[in-house]
């Protein structure tokens, strides 16, 4: 099948001013829709056309096919991405609260450990809160690699490509990261992906 640029789930301007029109602009339209693009030429009179899912290409492509993966994978974590964030200030519920403190020791620390871990990626890749046989865990990785391919439920996904916040932050990753985690993380949408 060939796959379509999915449309923000919200205005551009909604994420301001944590994340600006401009960064969405060029990360949504040229960024996301430039591995959408890349994949549907990929896969094209190959086996992986005939699945039907993002996520079943990239599977299917991990350590098999370099070039299909990176892109099939890129264009899911962007659409994962855009869909755990949320315009205004949305507040982890109590058993959320409660799931971090047990997990990370307190908000604080996890906040800290979640900066810490995505400031350390060296290079391109992504940090992801993950569920972990009933844990929960930070875990960082490079390019376009993420939880599922490793066999793990992503909660949360912070894109660490330069592209994702030179726009608003400049070379200050972890004030981006720090931002993204206070204020833009719709929890409602982590906690959903929790109870499944
Ligand atoms: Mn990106």
């Amino acid at each position: 099948m060939t796959f379509s640029l999915p449309p923000l789930p919200y205005e551009k301007t909604a994420l301001e001013p944590h994340m600006s029109a401009q960064s969405l602009e060029l990360h949504h339209d040229r960024h996301h829709a430039a591995y959408i693009n890349k994949t549907n030429v990929l896969i094209a009179g190959t086996e992986f056309e005939a699945l039907s899912s993002l996520q079943e290409i990239f599977l299917a492509a991990y350590g098999r096919d370099d070039a299909i993966f990176n892109n099939a994978a890129q264009a899911w974590n962007h659409e994962f991405f855009w869909e755990l964030m949320s315009p205004g200030h949305r507040k982890p519920s109590e058993r959320v609260i409660e799931l971090l403190k047990k997990n990370f020791g307190s908000w604080d620390e996890f906040v800290t450990k979640f900066v810490e871990i995505g400031s350390a990626q060296f290079g391109s890749g992504w940090v992801w809160l993950i569920e972990n046989a009933g844990e929960l865990q930070i875990i960082k990785t490079a390019n376009a690699k993420n939880p599922i391919a490793l066999g793990k439920k992503p909660l949360i996904g912070c894109d660490v490509w330069e592209h994702s916040y030179y726009v608003d932050f400049q070379n200050r990753r972890p004030d981006y990261l720090k931002s993204f985690i206070e204020n833009l993380v719709n929890w409602a949408f982590v906690e959903k992906q929790l109870s499944q």
